[in-house]
């Protein structure tokens, strides 16, 4: 899942010949990411809408002695920043639409991140200066409507975010209750499941050998009560139950699960 898969809207320096191939597409389907676009180093895009092409520059400050370190320049109008990790380099940025309602286009400077992924910076241009929106990793969906759908992968399944831009071009997390999960698992391990997250109650005992579905993954507790998080858990006779989550618990009590390395 590298660089341009990342990004599921892109309007690449005007390199499409119309909206329409980039629009209308909200669901995250693989075959609709465009993924023809090179990075690049320069560009001259109107990214505010007002029929003027803005000449933006991305230049690399390692070679400076900052490792991972960059500067963005639209028209003179200067941000610096850096990378996550001391050993990686920016590799470019795309022009992209996040809200397609809008007149503005932003730019997308990318660099690698941990384990495969990418960092992504996104800025934009008001007309008069360049301002930081904020970084999204490791893999960002632009939807296209405002709306960027992030995937992470948390313990052994893909957690999916919600970010949506605010009127003042900022990303915020909308937050959720419940991720689904729906991750199947065999008992390696006798446990019980509650029926409520205040654990009280036993729902049901899950035996070795049982096959259940981890459905759902509620954020929740911390460190310090000793979990973070509620996984509901479909047992082999069709009961829902919780258990506390913590790697350990989960990774005593479960098999079949693709944990991140
Ligand atoms: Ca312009
Ligand atoms: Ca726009």
């Amino acid at each position: 899942m590298r660089k341009m898969l990342c990004i599921l809207v892109v309007m690449a320096c005007q390199t499409l010949s119309g909206p329409s191939e980039a629009l209308g597409q909200t669901e995250l389907d693989s075959t609709r990411i465009l993924t023809g676009y090179e990075l690049q180093w320069s560009a001259e895009v109107d990214l505010d809408g007002d029929g003027d092409l803005e000449d933006i520059r991305l230049t690399r400050l390692d070679r400076e002695g900052k490792p991972g370190a960059f500067l963005l320049t639209v028209d003179g109008s200067a941000v610096a920043d850096k990378l996550s990790g001391v050993c990686y380099e920016i590799e470019g940025f795309l022009v992209v639409d996040i809200d397609q309602s809008d007149q503005y286009k932003e730019i997308a400077v990318c660099g690698p991140g941990l384990s495969d992924s990418d960092q992504y910076f996104y800025f934009w241009f008001n007309g008069k200066s360049l301002h930081r929106i904020g970084k999204l990793a490791p893999w960002p969906h632009l939807l296209g409507d405002g709306t960027v759908l992030v995937d992470s992968w948390k313990d052994f399944w893909q957690k999916r975010d919600r970010y949506v831009l605010t009127p003042g071009h900022k990303f915020q997390l909308v937050p959720q209750e419940f991720y689904w999960v729906d991750q199947e698992a065999t008992v390696i391990k006798p446990l019980s499941i509650y029926s409520r997250r205040d654990y009280k109650r036993v729902q049901t005992e899950l035996k070795v050998d049982d096959k259940v579905t981890i459905v759902v993954y509620q954020p929740g507790g911390s460190p310090a009560e000793g979990f973070s998080g509620h996984y509901l858990i479909r047992s082999a006779n069709g009961q829902l139950g919780w258990v506390k989550r913590t790697v350990q618990n989960m990774h005593s009590c479960f098999k079949g699960l693709m944990w991140a390395s």
